[in-house]
């Protein structure tokens, strides 16, 4: 079993929740399938219920082609289940953690088409807001897009980057590109803006506040200005970067960072709200639905 607790997203000083001392070398353990009580099943539907009834017009197109490919919908699902349908899609498998994990044992799971899942659910007080990823955040938000074939090669990419970037002391501006694209990013639809982001997707109030708000700043992507924005896990997001496809988001993790890396880090870092000039105020037309 691992020695050391994994860090927590890096800024929080509180223990990690989940029982480690279950987790093998790579962090990873069995599904408790049978920890599972009736509250978890139900507190499990609930939530996918509600948030199930917030996605039209305010979730991509293809999250929404793909969620009903994690199945059953009034209990929590079997990850072996998910997998014998997500393997023949694109070849990825969810795998079960106890919680958040290391950056080299996540990254090393990702560039290996494996997509680390928290098998423990929050409680019936928690419905409406937790810090850390639980499992309905893990599946209903990550496991959907996984079985888009150009998602799944972005994610895999950014996994073998991360393995590079460990390499090169630059985890910190890499997991920066994870949290505006992978967490928590927004795509432009022809017929307006839709959220892409696992962690706005399995939010209630943070779906409608990221798609429709006048408040965030909403900036194009693009790896020099992600990278240099700092970002906050205990609130929503004060800016969300926008992507045309994930064509463009693929496409994007084809150059080597490590140039990247360098002129990044002779840069001032940015605030998570910081406006670097007038013209990233733009205001994206959402026709409302
Ligand atoms: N661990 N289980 C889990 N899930 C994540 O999404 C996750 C993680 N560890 C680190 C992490 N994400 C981010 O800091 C990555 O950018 C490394
Ligand atoms: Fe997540």
């Amino acid at each position: 079993a691992p020695a050391a607790e994994p860090v927590v997203y890096g800024q929080s000083d509180r223990p990690p929740r989940g029982d480690y001392s279950r987790a093998a070398a790579d962090y990873t353990c069995p599904q408790n399938y049978a920890a599972y009580t009736a509250a978890d099943h139900d507190t499990y539907r609930r939530l996918y219920e509600r948030q199930a009834a917030l996605l039209p017009g305010l979730a991509s197109d293809e999250f929404i082609a793909a969620l009903p490919s994690l199945g059953v919908k009034d209990h929590i699902p079997r990850f072996e289940e998910i997998n014998e349908r997500l393997y023949r899609a694109t070849r990825w498998e969810i795998v079960a953690v106890p919680g958040l994990i290391p950056e080299v044992p996540f990254f090393t799971l990702l560039a290996n088409r494996k997509f680390p899942v928290t098998d423990w659910l929050r409680t019936p007080e928690e419905f409406d807001y937790i810090v850390e990823p639980d499992v309905f955040h893990d599946l209903f938000g990550h496991v959907p897009l996984l079985f888009n074939p150009v998602f799944a090669d972005y994610v895999q990419r950014y996994g073998q980057g991360g393995l590079k970037a460990h390499a090169l002391g630059a985890c910190e501006l890499l997991s920066r590109l994870y949290w505006y694209t992978i967490e928590f990013g927004l795509i432009r639809q022809s017929d307006g803006l839709r959220a892409y982001g696992a962690g706005i997707l399995s939010s209630a109030g943070e779906l409608q506040y990221a798609v429709r708000s006048e408040e965030p700043h909403r900036i194009p992507l693009a790896l020099e200005r992600t990278m240099r924005t700092r970002y906050k896990i205990d609130t929503y997001q004060q800016t969300y970067f926008v992507i045309d496809s994930f064509q463009q988001l693929f496409d994007m993790t084809a150059p080597d960072f490590a140039p990247v890396y360098e002129r990044v880090k002779g840069l001032p870092e940015l605030a998570a709200d910081a406006l670097l000039s007038n013209d990233e105020r733009q205001r994206w037309a959402t026709k409302p639905t």
